[in-house]
């Protein structure tokens, strides 16, 4: 018996004795970052471009951005795309998150006439980046659709699929032999809220009783579209991957009671689950709960038929299962309240529909942009309830990141704070048990901020707007990233010992 508890003495010791397992990401994790055409390009009407509805609305309303600038020119990464690519060598990036500017490949929006000026810019991006082994990722749509389109109605007209389906077919045919991995949509919320039920986003319609509900249809039949074209007539030769990117920033009850639990739901279906239901859930179509207010809602208020729409059993057979991987574009987190913390809203709108109240909570670390704070443990919360309502998929994490003001110096310890305890949260999910493939840092550079113009900064890279070339110089926090990637370990102690960037052999 004794000789038995020391041999138990000495097992303990030894484990103790042993140093403490690392926290790394695994090997084949993909490491990048992300951008969009319209924030970085410039190049507005350069060699053929068509005009879209951020060139339109930037153009004939410019008070609505909020410094009253425009991406006529941003990071002028039309001409600088190779300093780009050299960005991505500096920081030893596995992967590039990148558009398309549908109106710069398809000016009209239509597959008639291609512009093949447009396809050459793509083609050259993308050979600079293969040629130094990254990996891109490529968004067929991020908010610039063409403006004839939007002429006919948009997202709102019933077309819209065949419309998405036509360029994505074109896509896939000049990029796809190169391209790896396809993401559809980015964030259907700000498409269909911001854009059509809203204010906060082109093209600004305000529709708010049934702008969201519409567009949020049209929008994943679209996309189911586009992933079947894939996989029919692409995925057997080109050997790639199709998605879909949704924001998915985490909603938690304010307690524990069933009231502010089932407020959260609401919350959670109303921001990102009418995206998300149709297509990665067995049920298929719009999540339950929420239907069933607007419903409700929509006959109390004289409407003849519910405000959102249904899908028939056949368009939810059509679009259930049309993603090979779940996008998440994850920034910041709130606590939801049945009955507190309410606020009025515009009557009817989507939040007047699930009509519950938010709280954050002061001390949470605060960016440059009023609806970004760190808040601890979001990625995790988001990711493991995502991997349990949704049965096991594959994550991607799209976007993330941290804001900060234009004058405020290259030295960015908040962003440093805030991708390390992201990150922490990433490995924590990874260690739960959800399938995360990947994490793309939001933003490579500063670029065009959509409502913010160029008050809000996210880049890794400052860009110097005032400097015809644009200057790109790196942040402290690109040092930071770059030794992440470079030993898949987050050290919070590293300091680099210098902030002038080399690239390291092999890139
Ligand atoms: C994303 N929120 O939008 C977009 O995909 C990017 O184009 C954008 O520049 C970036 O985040 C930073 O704003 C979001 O309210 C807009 O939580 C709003 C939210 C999240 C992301």
């Amino acid at each position: 018996m004794l000789r038995y508890l020391l041999y138990i003495g000495l097992i303990i010791a030894s484990c103790n004795a042993l140093p403490k397992q690392e926290r790394r990401f695994p090997d084949d994790f993909l490491f990048g970052t992300a951008t969009a055409s319209y924030q970085i390009e410039g190049g507005w009407d350069a060699d053929g471009k068509g005009e879209n509805i951020w060139d339109r609305m930037t153009h004939t309303k410019p008070h609505v951005i909020k410094d009253n600038s425009n991406g006529d020119i941003a990071a002028d990464s039309y001409n600088n795309y190779k300093r780009d690519v050299e960005m991505m060598r500096e920081l030893g990036l596995d992967a590039y998150r990148f558009s398309l500017s549908w109106s710069r490949i398809l000016p009209s929006g239509f597959s008639n006439h291609i512009n093949e000026a447009g396809v050459a810019f793509y083609d050259n991006y993308i050979n600079e980046m293969i040629k130094y082994n990254i990996t891109p990722m490529v968004t067929l749509y991020h908010w610039d659709l063409p403006q004839k389109l939007q002429d006919l109605g948009g997202f709102l007209n019933p077309l819209f699929p065949e419309w998405f389906e036509d360029y994505a077919r074109v896509v896939f045919e000049k990029f796809g032999d190169r391209v790896k991995h396809w993401i559809t949509f980015n964030e259907p919320r700000e498409i269909c809220y911001e854009g059509y039920g809203w204010t906060t986003k082109a093209p600004i319609l305000n529709v708010t009783d049934i702008g969201t509900y519409y567009c949020a249809k049209n929008l994943v039949i679209g996309h189911a579209s586009a992933y079947k074209a894939y996989v029919n007539d692409f995925k057997a030769t080109q050997n790639g991957e199709c998605g879909i990117t949704i924001s998915v920033n985490w909603f938690g009850p304010l307690t524990d009671s069933a009231e502010d639990e089932y407020a959260a739901e609401l919350r959670r279906q109303a921001e990102w689950g009418i995206y998300a239901n149709p297509i990665f859930s067995e049920d298929g179509g719009f999540p339950k709960e929420i239907s069933e207010v607007v419903a409700k809602k929509s006959l109390e208020q004289g409407y003849k038929k519910s405000r959102m729409p249904e899908f028939t059993d056949e368009e939810k057979k059509y679009v259930q299962g049309s993603s090979d991987f779940f996008g998440v574009n994850h920034y910041t987190a709130t606590y939801i309240s049945a009955d507190e913390y309410k606020t009025e809203y515009i009557t009817p709108s989507l939040l007047a529909d699930i009509d519950v109240g938010s709280y954050r909570p002061p001390e949470w670390l605060s960016s440059a942009s009023a609806w970004l704070k760190l808040s601890p443990n979001s990625i995790y919360n988001s990711l493991t309830h995502l991997h349990n309502k949704f049965k096991n998929r594959k994550f991607y994490i799209t976007e993330n990141g941290w804001s900060t003001l234009p004058e405020s110096d290259l030295i960015d310890e908040d962003r440093i704070t805030y991708y390390r305890s992201a990150l922490n949260s990433v490995l924590d999910a990874i260690e739960a048990g959800v399938d995360v493939k990947g994490y793309m840092a939001w933003s490579l550079m500063d670029n065009f901020e959509w409502m913010e113009g160029y008050t809000e900064r996210f880049g890794l890279y400052h860009v110097n707007f005032d400097d015809p070339e644009r200057t790109r110089t790196p942040r402290k926090s690109a040092f930071v990233y770059k030794e992440i990637l470079r030993t898949r370990v987050i050290d919070p102690n590293y300091e680099p010992d210098t902030l002038t960037m080399w690239i390291d052999e092999g890139h």
